[in-house]
């Protein structure tokens, strides 16, 4: 990925169906600085396009997945600035990517490198990650979605502690409060997170996707109106699972699946 300097790209996997993304500006652990949120946003949506491509990983190094927004850059900036030009607008994109995307977090995820986790559909965790919104200590608050996605993955008292104090969770909190799926040793996360990646990649790519628009319907529905958006996306899948049921006639092995249906 020549192209990139901020971030490296690739397809990964037996099938090469992961795209797998990793964050490398080391000199700042990662701050997402614009240039790296623009990179990231190509990629993805390269990503979206490539119909080989049915799960994205996004990770960083072992020392930071990322440090949060890059404040160097951000100092400068004054109200009309980023209220005018929408700033931090643009990173919500990442939450609308429509292909499963899995967060593989070691090191720190704070402030808005958090945030980018928590758009992310799961976040697995190296055992010594550490997870905070500290934007307080700076005088500002989350702006890339935290005060929201915390709350509704940790609970309230807990998403109160960590953005009125700035503290941070380890990998063991944050699995516990149920912020991360699972917590492997550092030196195995990503690979755990890869068997995981191409396992989902091996569905049905329009069943991943149904599956994934349902379950985060659940943050913007009411109850009937979720499970109403789910039983149709339900039977909208007798579309596919005909088609599916052709291709596999003689064999009940669903190792068949066409991922691109
Ligand atoms: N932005 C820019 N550069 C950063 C950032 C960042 N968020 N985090 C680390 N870096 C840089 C450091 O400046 C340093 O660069 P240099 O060597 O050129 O000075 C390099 O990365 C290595 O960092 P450290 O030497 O600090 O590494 P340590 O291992 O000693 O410490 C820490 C690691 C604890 C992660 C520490 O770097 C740290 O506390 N970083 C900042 C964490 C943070 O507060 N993030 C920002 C959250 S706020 C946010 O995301 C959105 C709202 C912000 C509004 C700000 C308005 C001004």
């Amino acid at each position: 990925s020549a192209f990139y300097s901020n971030i490296t790209v690739e397809k990964k996997g037996k099938k090469n169906n992961v795209g797998f993304i990793q964050l490398n500006r080391p000199k700042a652990l990662n701050a997402l600085c614009d240039a790296l949120m623009k990179e990231l946003q190509t990629a993805l949506s390269d990503f979206s396009k490539d119909e080989e491509v049915g799960c994205v990983v996004l990770t960083g190094s072992n020392k930071a997945f990322a440090a949060g927004a890059d404040i160097k850059e951000m100092q400068p900036r004054e109200f009309a600035e980023v209220y005018k030009g929408d700033f931090l607008g643009f990173w919500n994109s990442i939450s609308l990517f429509k292909k499963p995307i899995i967060a593989a977090v070691n090191g720190y995820a704070l402030g808005g490198g958090c945030e980018i986790a928590m758009m992310c559909d799961i976040i697995y965790a190296g055992e010594k990650a550490k997870f905070g919104q500290p934007e307080i200590l700076l005088g500002t608050i989350p702006g890339g979605g935290g005060t929201q996605r915390l709350t509704q993955a940790v609970g309230k008292s807990k998403a109160m502690e960590m953005v009125l104090t700035g503290d941070q969770i380890s990998a063991q909190e944050a699995l516990q409060f149920g912020l991360v799926a699972n917590v492997y040793p550092v030196e195995e996360l990503v690979d755990k997170v890869m068997e995981k990646a191409e396992k989902i990649a091996s569905m049905s790519q329009i069943a991943t996707g149904m599956a994934k628009e349902a379950v985060n319907s659940s943050y913007e529905m009411t109850l009937a109106e979720g499970i109403h958006l789910e039983r149709r996306l339900f039977h909208s899948t007798f579309a596919t699972i005909l088609k599916l049921a052709i291709n596999s006639i003689g064999s009940c092995n669903m190792g068949i699946i066409n991922a691109k249906l």
